[in-house]
């Protein structure tokens, strides 16, 4: 019998219930201090019959701050704040990884500590807008990280992960996606550095590999997933050759032993939509993979049943259905989610989509 959505997984000594997982989805909705709050630990508890929940990324340090309104996972507030959820998440019999997150030049410097200018492999003006205290924004020009700066940057995800840890996570995952601050260096559109950490695709894989390092040594690697999302122009993102970059990529986490490989399939940005073929690279990368990216029951479960993916991420899916593994189960029909309430605001559009009855 070949596996199905409902099939359990192992990942290292974590045992998953089913292979639907809860993708991490920014809502806007932290409380003061950008630290998880009451509507954040039931809107998770809602989702935990999920195999694997992955939280919203959360920023490893007060610099990786990329927007309004979303958690931290550098303070003791934040911590506890986030301690919160994991129990709940927990109480249900599920498992949950949290989403390391630094945005880069994807901010504003009314975001930032002191008003500084966000950061970014190179000083290049990406096209875009992010969302501030002051409402939208469109994006700055960045400060380019000195070589010096990275090792603090390497231990600042070292420094969170251990919050992790603290917080009671079951893993993390490594956010090198959608145009933030790892996805930055490692596509050419964004990283035009002459030092040992630009030009050459093991340069622009430096500071993911060095940050895994850092991130697995706290967890051991069968705790630690990395995503990545090789079409996404989201964010002004481009790279001469996505192929080439992310079969190369997904081949250099080999050495690791990961949990998992995410790939995020889309691409939800204004550019031009490149050729790519995602089974040859997730044949570069010989561990469980999971994808993600507008999956409905049908396409999960061939993606899963054919052998091509282990573990299948619903976004949309889940924020309209909390119980999305039973509605799936029974056949049940679908709650449509609410785009206008994605980000930012209350419960509404959050904590008050209906389970079956
Ligand atoms: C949408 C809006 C804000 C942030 C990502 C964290 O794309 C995000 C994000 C998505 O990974």
């Amino acid at each position: 019998m070949p596996n199905n959505l409902f099939s359990p997984i192992e990942l290292g000594t974590l045992r998953l219930a089913n292979r639907i997982v809860m993708a991490p989805l920014t809502r806007n909705r932290a409380g003061a201090g950008n630290a998880p709050q009451a509507m954040n630990v039931e809107y998770y508890r809602q989702r935990a019959s999920a195999g694997l929940i992955i939280t919203e990324g959360a920023q490893i340090s007060a610099t990786a701050v990329g927007y309004l309104a979303t958690p931290g996972i550098h303070s003791a507030e934040q911590i506890a704040g986030w301690k919160q959820v994991t129990d709940a998440v927990h109480s249900r019999g599920s498992r949950i990884f949290l989403q390391l997150w630094h945005c880069g030049r994807v901010s504003h410097p009314s975001l930032q500590p002191g008003g500084n200018l966000p950061v970014a492999p190179s000083a290049i003006l990406p096209a875009g807008q992010t969302f501030t205290p002051n409402g939208w924004q469109t994006l700055v020009m960045p400060r380019a990280l000195e070589i010096s700066e990275l090792p603090g940057i390497v231990a600042d995800y070292r420094q969170a992960a251990q919050n992790c840890v603290t917080a009671g996570f079951d893993g993390v995952e490594i956010h090198a996606a959608n145009g933030y601050l790892l996805d930055q260096f490692i596509r050419d559109g964004s990283n035009q550095r002459t030092d040992v950490y630009g030009g050459s695709l093991e340069n622009r894989s430096r500071l993911l590999l060095e940050v895994t390092e850092a991130v697995t040594g706290v967890w051991g690697a069968d705790r630690v997933g990395v995503r990545f999302s090789p079409i996404n122009s989201f964010n002004d993102m481009l790279d001469s050759d996505p192929q080439k970059t992310f079969d190369y990529m997904a081949s250099a986490l080999n050495t690791f032993d990961l949990a998992y490989l995410h790939g995020m399939e889309l691409s939800f940005g204004q550019g031009a939509k490149p050729d790519f073929d995602f089974a040859r690279f997730r044949r570069c990368f010989k561990g469980r993979y999971m994808t993600n990216g507008g999956y409905d029951q049908a396409r999960a479960e061939a993606a899963v049943t054919s052998g091509y993916a282990d573990l299948i991420a619903f976004g949309a899916l889940f924020i309209a259905n909390p119980d999305l593994p039973e509605r799936f189960a029974r056949n049940a029909p679908l709650n449509a989610p609410d785009q206008s309430s994605f980000y930012g605001g209350d419960e509404k559009g959050y904590t008050d989509y209906p389970f079956l009855t």
